[in-house]
């Protein structure tokens, strides 16, 4: 079968439009819109591309943000300073600390420092908890993207089996736990490969599977030869790759070889225009909840 899309592009413009819409509903009673602020510690080229795109997604729904670029050099002190900061900060609803931040700084002291309830991209381990044990929470933005578009799409999930390749505390792991912790689209059955998987068994793990979702990071990892007819298929993987004739100088691979394997799926996402603006979305989706719970 040719493949039909997941156009993430496209569904994460519906959602920022339905965030819009409520943006403009607080605005016309008179409330501020919630406001989401972006630390970004040092020079990374991605980061920054990263963080412009999240503060035009920001204006776009109307709410207001803030860039706080500090310099590679900041200590893991300062930085924790000013997310201390911004949690004590009432007109500021949503945090998020750009990853990866500089080899002398340790993510999770940063990651568990952030109120959960700001916790824009749902790194915090209460968060992580709460998602795991099923309870109301901030869920991880990629994986919270990647079931909003499954459940978009309409594409069943109850009693399918599910392989991912990755298992990232961000992404692998706790789609894991989305797809199998019980409720609606939680009920299937789930394989989790990872980098001491062997190449042969990952192959066997695919090829058994109703959806593969592949958050590995190398480019052509999933060739069609491992994928069922009729397969969904979910590329995370982001990859820069050289490109002269690109303005750039790189242009965007995921981890599926994409053009063999749309022969054989069902459903398969695209890089770009897949996963990536489902993520930004659910970013914006995450502040929008902070804030309505901090109004009542
Ligand atoms: C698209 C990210 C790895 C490491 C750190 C749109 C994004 C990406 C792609 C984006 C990502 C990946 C983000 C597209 C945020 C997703 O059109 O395909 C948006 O902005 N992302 C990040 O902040 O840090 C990362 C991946």
């Amino acid at each position: 079968m040719k493949a039909k899309i997941l156009d993430g592009k496209k569904t994460a413009q519906d959602i920022r439009n339905e965030i819009k819409a409520e943006v403009d509903q607080l605005r016309s009673r008179g409330l501020r819109p919630p406001h989401l602020v972006a630390i970004l510690v040092g020079d990374n080229p991605a980061s920054h591309t990263y963080v412009r795109g999240k503060m035009r997604a920001c204006a776009e729904v109307g709410f207001d943000s803030t860039n706080k670029h500090l310099p590679a050099s900041t200590t893991e002190q300062e930085l924790l300073g000013w997310v201390k900061t911004y949690n004590e900060d009432p007109l500021v609803d949503g945090i998020l600390v750009q990853m990866p931040l500089p080899e002398h700084i340790v993510p999770q002291n940063i990651t568990k420092t952030i109120v959960p309830h700001k916790d824009a991209d749902g790194f915090h381990p209460l968060n992580v908890g709460l998602m795991t044990l099923n309870f109301p929470g901030i869920l991880s933005a990629t994986p919270a993207g990647i079931m909003e578009l499954i459940d978009r799409y309409e594409i069943p999930t109850k009693g399918k089996h599910v392989v991912i390749a990755g298992r990232s505390r961000i992404v692998g792991r706790p789609i894991s736990i989305l797809m199998s912790r019980g409720g609606q689209p939680g009920e299937a059955t789930v394989t989790i490969c990872h980098r001491y998987t062997p190449p042969e068994l990952l192959k066997q793990m695919c090829l058994q599977a109703d959806i593969v979702i592949v958050a590995v990071g190398k480019p052509g990892l999933i060739t069609a030869d491992m994928i069922k007819e009729d397969a969904v298929v979910i590329d995370v993987g982001i990859n820069r790759i050289e490109a002269p004739e690109k303005k750039s100088g790189y242009r965007l691979v995921g981890d599926v070889d994409f053009d063999a394997v749309a022969e054989k799926a069902s459903y398969i996402t695209p890089v770009p225009g897949g996963v990536g603006p489902m993520t930004v979305a659910m970013l914006l989706s995450n502040t929008l909840h902070s804030y309505k719970r901090s109004h009542g």
